[in-house]
């Protein structure tokens, strides 16, 4: 796939966090997820521009699910939609990137996501489920001039999803790198593709089928 001039073009690793790994079994395993450093390195040696983010969540979230409330069961509130496990927790080994990825200070731009503990966005783009609340990353590219963006990250049908669907969007040339994402389950990641295709997202095996114009 042909790709605009470097300055144009920025690479996105979307929560590439141990908590999405078997590493943290406890947390929300998504099979294969601690494999993708390499090519998440591979894809943003396209871009001239490296943007990251994290989930940071509260050990006292409202939406933590339990015996009696389990994952995926709805939960109130104006930016929380399902519960899930607990993850992604500061000053755990769920909260880090992945081995071999740079150190947050280390990209252009940062998100660090779900920080209240009422506040559960999936999106890289928005603190809030009305999208209403930027958290810059849009304003970035923007002010970049940046028109095309390579996604990879965790996972396939969430927090990539809606990372994807918030940039086409914006009216960004969005290529989502197949071998830098995982999903969390085969159904909904295969129902999550679908539509980003069918919003306009470009797909690409691995990095390898990229090239510059
Ligand atoms: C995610 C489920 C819950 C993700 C985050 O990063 O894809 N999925 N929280």
């Amino acid at each position: 796939m042909k790709l605009p001039a470097k300055h144009r073009v920025a690479s996105i690793d979307v929560d590439a966090q141990y908590t999405f790994t078997p590493v943290c079994p406890g947390e929300l395993p998504v099979a294969g997820g601690d494999t993708i450093a390499a090519e998440l390195n591979r894809q943003a040696a396209f871009a001239g521009h490296r943007l990251g983010s994290k989930d940071a969540h509260s050990p006292s979230a409202t939406w933590v699910a339990s015996d009696d409330q389990p994952a995926f069961s709805p939960v109130e509130g104006a930016n929380v939609d399902i519960r899930w496990p607990l993850h992604a927790v500061p000053g755990t080994r769920g909260f880090e990137l992945l081995d071999g990825l740079p150190h947050p200070a280390d990209y252009d731009f940062f998100v660090w996501k779900g920080v209240e503990p009422d506040m559960h966005p999936y999106g890289a783009c928005y603190h809030d489920l009305a999208e209403r609340q930027s958290t810059g990353l849009i304003e970035y590219l923007r002010g970049h001039a940046v028109d095309t963006v390579l996604v990879g990250g965790l996972a396939t049908d969430y927090c990539v999803f809606h990372t994807v669907k918030q940039l086409l969007a914006a009216g960004f040339n969005v290529i989502v790198n197949r071998a830098a994402t995982r999903g969390v389950a085969d159904d909904s990641s295969r129902h999550a593709i679908a539509e980003m295709i069918q919003l306009g997202a470009h797909f690409v095996h691995d990095a390898g089928e990229l090239e510059h114009a």
